[in-house]
C-alpha cells in the first residue's frame, strides 16, 4: 500500500496532469509520510493498511464533498481515456450496448460455470489497490481455479461487466458500502472492477475517520467504505482497532453513523459475521457517551431484529428514494466444518479447490438462516424500496474461494508454521480477490445499470 500510494503520487506530481500546483504535491507528500508513519506504527491491525491520510479532516462527509466538488470542476470535459482500445468506432458502439435481464428474473437461482475466458474480470497483479488480506496468489496460493467461476442464473444472464458504463452511471455520484469486513472485501473488488476500465485515470484514496474514500477523478465519482460492523453504535466502531473481546452494542442508536451515510447515491449495507461470535449479544444500558458499563444479554435473533428495525426506520426517514438506491447484502457464509460438504479429509476450507458443484447435495454450512429470514423480511416489508441481494446460497457453494492460509492475521502474513496449522489459522470467512465478491458486484452492476 505505501508503495502504491507513493508511486501514484509521484507520477501525478511529476507529470502535473491536473495539479500543476507544486504545493499540493508537497502537502500530499507530507500526508503520505504521515500515513506511512501511521502504517508502521499500527501494523497490528488489518485495517491499518488504510491509514494513509490525515486524521485531521474529521469533518467527515463535508470534507469528501468539498474536495469532490473541486476535483469535479477541474476534470469537467476531461476526455475519457481510451488508450487501451484499438477497436474501430463501430465496434466501440457495439460495446456500449448492454443487455439487461428483465426485472422479474431471479438472478440468484442458477449455477456456477467454469469460464476461464470471461473470468476473472481483472488480474490480481493489475489491481495495485488490493490489500494483502486478499491477494491469495501473491501470498502463496498455488491454485487459481477459484478465479474462473461465473455465476449463471437459470432464467437469464448477467450482462458482461463494463467498467466504463458503470462509471458513466456513477458520474458525480457517491457509491458507499456500509458494514463489516465482508463489505470491505466487496468494496475492494468494486474498485478493481472499475479500475480495469479506466487504467489511466488518476485515482485518489483517502481515509476520513470511519470513511475510506476512493475517488475516480475523471468522473467525479467516489467509491466509499464506512466501517460499522453492527450498523448501529458499538464499541467496535473504531476502524483500526476493534478487536475487543467484550463487545457491546446500542441497538437503537444509528444516527451518529447515519450522518455520514446521507447524500450517498448508492448505499450497500451488510451486517452478519460479528453477530456469530456468541448466541447472545451484549446490549448496553445507557450509552457509551455516559460511560455506561451495565448491559443485558439478549438473544442474537432478538437483537438483530431490533437493529434492523432501527436501520429500516433510519433509511425511511433519512434517505430520498428519488435520489438514492439502497441495497442490503445477505449473509456471507463461512466454511468451518468440511463434513458440511462431505469431505472427511478436509480441514475447514483449507485445501478446497473447487466449488460444491453437485446441486442436489443438501448443503448446510451453518449459516444462521434465522438472521437471513429477518433481513429478508425487514427489507421486503419496508416502504422504501430496498434491494435484498440474496448472495448467501450461491456463496455457500464457494468453499474454494476463501483466503484460507494465504492471507494476513493481525496485520502480518501467516508464517509457514501457521500455514501448517489450518485448523487454527485458515481464514474461512473472507474471500480472495479476484474472486467471489466480484460476482456480488456483478449483481450490483446489473441492478445499478437497470435503475433509472
Ligand atoms: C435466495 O436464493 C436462493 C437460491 O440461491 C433461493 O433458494 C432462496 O429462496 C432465495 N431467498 C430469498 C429470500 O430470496
Ligand atoms: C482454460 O481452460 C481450458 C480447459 O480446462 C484449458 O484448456 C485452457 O488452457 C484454459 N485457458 C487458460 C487461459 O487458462
Ligand atoms: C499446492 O499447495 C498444497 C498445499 O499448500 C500442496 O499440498 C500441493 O502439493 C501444492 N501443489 C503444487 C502443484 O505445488
Ligand atoms: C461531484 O460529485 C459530487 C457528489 O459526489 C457533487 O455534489 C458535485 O456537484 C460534483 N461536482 C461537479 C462539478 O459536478
Ligand atoms: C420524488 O419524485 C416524484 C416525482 O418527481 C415527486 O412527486 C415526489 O414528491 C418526490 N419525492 C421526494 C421524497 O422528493
Ligand atoms: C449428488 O448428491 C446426491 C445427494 O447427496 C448424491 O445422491 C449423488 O450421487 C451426487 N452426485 C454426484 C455426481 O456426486
Ligand atoms: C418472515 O415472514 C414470513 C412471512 O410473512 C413469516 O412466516 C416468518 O415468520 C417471518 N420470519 C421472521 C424471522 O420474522
Ligand atoms: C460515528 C463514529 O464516529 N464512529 C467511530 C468512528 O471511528 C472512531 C475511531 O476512529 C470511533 O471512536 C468512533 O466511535
Amino acid at each position: 500500500m505505501p508503495l502504491f500510494f507513493s508511486s501514484n503520487m509521484k507520477q501525478n506530481c511529476r507529470n502535473g496532469l491536473k495539479f500543476n500546483n507544486l504545493s499540493i504535491c508537497i502537502v500530499v507528500f507530507t500526508l503520505f509520510l504521515f500515513g506511512f508513519f501511521m502504517y508502521s506504527e499500527d501494523i497490528k491491525s488489518n485495517i491499518s493498511q488504510f491509514q494513509f491520510s490525515t486524521p485531521k479532516i474529521q469533518e467527515s462527509s463535508n470534507g469528501v464533498q468539498e474536495s469532490s466538488k473541486s476535483l469535479g470542476e477541474q476534470s469537467r470535459n476531461y476526455p475519457i481515456l481510451t488508450h487501451s482500445r484499438t477497436e474501430n468506432e463501430e465496434e466501440e458502439e457495439e460495446e456500449e450496448k448492454i443487455e439487461l435481464p428483465p426485472e422479474s428474473c431471479d438472478l440468484f437461482t442458477g449455477k456456477w460455470i467454469y469460464d476461464n475466458v470471461t473470468h476473472p474480470i481483472y488480474k490480481e497483479t493489475d489491481c495495485k489497490f488490493l490489500t494483502e488480506q486478499v491477494t491469495c496468489l501473491k501470498n502463496g496460493r498455488n491454485d487459481s481455479l477459484y478465479q474462473n467461476w461465473r455465476w449463471q442464473p437459470r432464467d437469464c444472464s448477467l450482462p458482461k461487466f463494463r467498467a466504463r458504463l458503470l462509471l458513466e452511471k456513477l458520474r458525480n455520484k457517491r457509491l458507499m458500502f456500509v458494514g463489516d469486513s465482508l463489505n470491505r472485501n466487496q468494496w475492494e473488488s468494486m474498485i478493481c472492477l472499475l479500475q480495469s476500465g479506466v487504467p489511466f485515470s488518476w485515482k485518489k484514496f483517502k481515509k476520513i475517520g470511519n470513511l475510506s474514500v476512493f475517488m475516480i477523478e475523471d468522473y467525479n465519482a467516489t467509491v466509499e467504505f464506512y466501517w460499522a460492523p453492527y450498523l448501529v453504535e458499538s464499541n467496535s466502531d473504531d476502524p483500526a482497532s476493534h478487536s475487543i473481546s467484550t463487545r457491546f452494542i446500542m441497538p437503537e442508536s444509528i444516527g451518529k453513523h447515519g450522518n455520514d451515510w446521507k447524500n450517498a447515491d448508492y448505499l450497500i449495507f451488510n451486517t452478519y459475521v460479528w453477530w456469530m461470535n456468541d448466541g447472545t449479544v451484549k446490549v448496553l444500558r445507557g450509552s457509551f457517551d455516559e460511560g455506561s458499563t451495565e448491559y443485558d444479554e439478549v438473544k442474537r435473533t432478538t437483537a438483530y431484529k431490533r437493529v434492523l428495525r432501527t436501520w429500516s426506520h433510519w433509511v425511511e426517514s433519512n434517505v430520498d428514494s428519488n435520489r438514492t438506491r439502497v441495497f442490503f447484502m445477505s449473509m456471507s457464509p463461512m466454511h468451518i466444518k468440511s463434513m458440511d460438504w462431505n469431505n472427511p479429509n478436509g480441514i475447514k476450507c483449507a485445501k478446497e479447490t473447487t466449488p460444491v458443484l453437485n446441486m442436489s447435495m443438501p448443503l448446510n454450512v451453518g449459516t444462521d438462516m434465522k438472521l437471513f429470514a429477518i433481513a429478508s423480511n425487514v427489507t421486503q416489508s419496508m416502504k422504501f424500496p430496498v434491494y435484498f441481494m440474496n448472495i448467501t446460497r450461491i456463496s455457500e457453494y464457494r468453499k474454494d474461494a476463501h483466503t484460507s492460509l494465504y492471507t494476513i492475521r493481525q496485520g502480518k502474513m501467516l508464517t509457514p508454521e501457521q500455514q501448517a496449522d489450518p485448523a487454527k489459522y485458515a481464514d474461512c470467512i473472507h474471500w480472495c480477490l479476484p474472486g467471489l465478491p466480484d460476482t456480488w458486484n456483478e449483481f450490483l452492476y446489473t441492478r445499478i445499470m437497470s435503475s433509472s
